[in-house]
């Protein structure tokens, strides 16, 4: 009996231990492995100098204990003063010590209030690592890289670093409701336990803003786009308020969804007409509530006019009397508004790819100064490949800000292993060619085209209350990978990689570079297995969920896959050239002449922007209907290689990670199969045409996987 007892209780904190490794995300802080790197570490971290005794700074000198602890099996003497050599001195400009501070100016001077500084410094002929910032939240943001410089086992003996981020806003989109249900989340249900708040502050709240300021995010949007105005209510204001409590020490300011109609439903207006003296009055009355609780709140995101949701069209307003309404109310309280450009209408016949553009490229320079549009990096949504938003560049006098999706509506739930920052990165070096060359997304975004002040990038979270987080111990990789991108957008994606890897499993070498490459190249794998050379929004309905291109009876004509790929016997694609809706008109010169020949159009955008024949010549040879094939046999091809990979890995990772990302790739290729033969036998129909060789012959019937029907799948609220 005791020892069942004992076989238990170790299988019990077993357990533990290895599930808190999930949980950990890429904070694990291994043991240095290799002896001549941690030794190095020990020799040049004697002693510990904190100046400042703030909860920021509190918390900076925990994660130091605490990453030294598990790094170097021991933490160096805090010093309440700065004795002999070797110490690593902390603290915002300042707490310094006036002699260290006027060494470090023209170092401050390349700096912003987010910025820190890693330097190693000469201070009475004594060596010395000094982390600073202008502000304590800059000091932490300087440690945690600090603590990623020895996670990725990098010399510390020469440290020269000054580093900010190159936007303002780095920012979490929760699309959370209040019941905790998470519209497109794949993690589980929301981590706000609005029922427990605020009285019970749930540990993960901490975790979770310690996660983020580790990667320089600085908002979190609590609430869901598609907006409850309950939320606004002084009952959930109250929880809300113990929220932002719990983030601001790490540099996070909360931000909420505004229903457009509030004013209606909790505030007993007649109207939200926001030319009404009444609406405005209210608006101004809330957020002077909320900022008595939150003097730090960050703003409103709104989505109004768009898939049903309310807004100023609704009283023959726009989006700028909307969006300018709402900026004034938090104006005094330097607030901002994020108004979203994501709209179409059912009662517009035009090409929803076109639509966004039409109706806010003529808003360019009308919004006042703290609002700030955002749009997301395609016109369509969100697809595994999209070219980029033709409103980027082209609102010269408008600060836009990027919107990304990094939880995976339209590219496999947290099933698929797909690494994010690679399409990401895509995007933000496309060039808009807007100002001429050299006009890159990356550029509009930090604001450095046209010079504007207000930044940001928002992600659409991934986070659920799973016990890894996301779901899928990869997609850590992409709430990481934003979060970076987002501190600065012209970091490559195999640095990122690089760094996460290291961080989150092993320094190793020989586990690196095949598993670095297995996630650079997820990306186009699930690009070409769900839709290549430019398909795109041929999910099934609703869910987005696995395949559907056959699907044709929805509502609105744009909501069905048909409409996107336009399938015949004569060909495949949809015709945005000069020919067809001219969609490529909205781009530069430059860039729709590009586009609109299919000649020059990138062959990876073929048929978002042509409409052609199946006996196309590709440019490898091949016909279209045999080139297409050969990509969805090509994406199978890689995921069963990414097996491969993955199995290699299994003496570097532990088992359970090792095993759940195993469980999934099992999944992954099951449904990339799905993909491909779902797809090809749909297409077959329209070009009449025999799969090529090398393709896999399907074992099931088009009938049978159009019979598959997924009511519970997630996320689809
Ligand atoms: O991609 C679509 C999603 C909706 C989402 C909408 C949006 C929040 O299917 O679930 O609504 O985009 O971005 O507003």
């Amino acid at each position: 009996m005791t020892s069942l007892r004992f076989v238990f209780l170790f299988l019990l904190t077993s357990f533990s231990a290895l599930a808190q490794k999930d949980y950990k995300l890429w904070l694990q802080y291994s043991t240095v492995a290799n002896a001549s790197i941690s030794k190095e570490y020990k020799d040049n971290l004697k002693g510990i100098v904190v100046l400042g005794n703030s909860e920021t700074i509190k918390i900076t000198q925990k994660e130091l204990k605490t990453g030294f602890l598990e790094m170097l099996e021991n933490v160096p003497e805090i010093k309440s003063e700065l004795k002999g050599e070797n110490n690593l001195i902390i603290g915002s400009r300042s707490n310094l010590n006036s002699e260290i501070r006027k060494e470090l100016q023209s170092d401050f001077d390349k700096i912003n209030d987010e910025g820190f500084l890693i330097k190693t410094i000469s201070f009475k002929n004594k060596k010395q690592i000094i982390i600073a910032g202008k502000t304590d939240v800059a000091v932490l943001y300087g440690v945690f890289n600090f603590l990623r410089l020895m996670q990725t086992n990098k010399s510390i003996q020469n440290l020269h670093v000054a580093d900010s981020p190159k936007t303002n806003i780095r920012i979490l989109n929760h699309w959370d409701n209040l019941d905790r249900t998470v519209e497109r989340g794949y993690a589980g249900f929301s981590l706000w336990n609005w029922q427990k708040l605020p009285d019970f502050i749930d540990q993960r709240y901490i975790d979770y803003a310690r996660a983020n300021a580790s990667i320089g995010i600085n908002g979190t949007v609590l609430t869901n786009v598609n907006a409850n105005a309950l939320i606004l209510m002084p009952q959930y204001l109250e929880k809300v308020e113990a929220l932002a409590n719990v983030f601001r020490p790490y540099g996070i300011k909360v931000y909420l969804t505004a229903r457009f109609s509030a004013p209606i439903e909790i505030g007993k207006l007649r109207t939200a007409d926001p030319k009404d003296p009444e609406v405005i009055n209210w608006w101004k009355n809330k957020a002077a509530e909320i900022y008595q609780r939150i003097p730090d709140f960050g703003g409103f995101l709104v989505k109004a006019n768009s898939e049903g949701q309310p807004g100023p069209q609704n009283y023959g307003r726009d989006h700028v009397d909307g969006a300018n309404m709402l900026a004034d109310a938090v104006a005094p309280f330097k607030g901002i508004v994020m108004w979203r450009a994501f709209v179409y209408s059912e009662h517009d016949a035009n090409d929803r790819a076109k639509q966004a553009y039409a109706e806010f490229q003529p808003y360019d320079g009308k919004f006042i100064e703290n609002v700030i549009v955002q749009v997301k990096n395609g016109a369509i949504d969100f697809q595994p490949r999209e070219p980029f938003h033709p409103l980027f560049g082209a609102m010269p006098k408008t600060p836009l800000m990027m919107e990304f999706q990094i939880t995976q509506e339209y590219l496999g739930f947290s099933t698929h292993l797909v690494f994010l920052p690679k399409l990401f990165q895509e995007v933000l070096e496309s060039d808009t060619y807007q100002k001429g060359k050299g006009s890159t997304v990356a550029k509009v975004i930090d604001g450095t085209l046209y010079q504007n002040k207000l930044t940001g990038i928002a992600g659409v979270s991934n986070i659920g209350n799973d016990l890894n987080w996301t779901g899928h111990p990869f997609a850590q990789a992409n709430w990481y990978g934003f979060g970076r991108l987002a501190w600065n957008p012209y970091l490559d994606s195999e640095t990122i990689a690089d760094e996460w890897l290291r961080c989150t499993f092993s320094n190793d070498e020989h586990f690196i570079k095949p598993v670095k490459k297995m996630m650079i190249d997820s990306r186009e794998a699930v690009v070409n297995y769900m839709t290549p050379l430019g398909l795109h929004h041929i999910m099934d309905t609703g869910h987005h969920y696995g395949p559907g291109p056959w699907v044709s009876d929805l509502s609105r004509p744009e909501w069905n896959p048909t409409y996107y790929h336009k399938a015949d016997k004569n060909g495949i694609g949809f015709d945005r050239s000069k020919s067809g809706t001219n969609a490529v008109s909205q781009y530069a010169p430059e860039m729709a002449k590009v586009f609109n020949n299919l000649e020059t159009c990138p062959e990876k955008d073929l048929l978002w922007f042509h409409h052609v024949s199946w006996d196309y010549k590709l440019k490898n040879g091949k016909t279209l209907w045999n080139g297409l094939a050969l990509k969805y046999q090509e994406g199978v091809n890689q995921v069963a290689e990414m097996q491969k990979v993955w199995n290699k890995a299994e003496k570097y990772v532990d088992i359970e990670r090792f095993n759940e990302v195993k469980m999934l790739l099992e999944m992954q290729q099951k449904e990339a199969k799905w993909w491909r033969d779902a797809c090809l036998l749909y297409f077959q129909q329209f070009s009449g045409k025999e799969l090529p060789s090398g393709v896999e012959k399907p074992t099931e019937t088009l009938e049978y996987f159009k019979s598959l029907k997924f009511p519970f799948a997630p996320g689809n609220g």
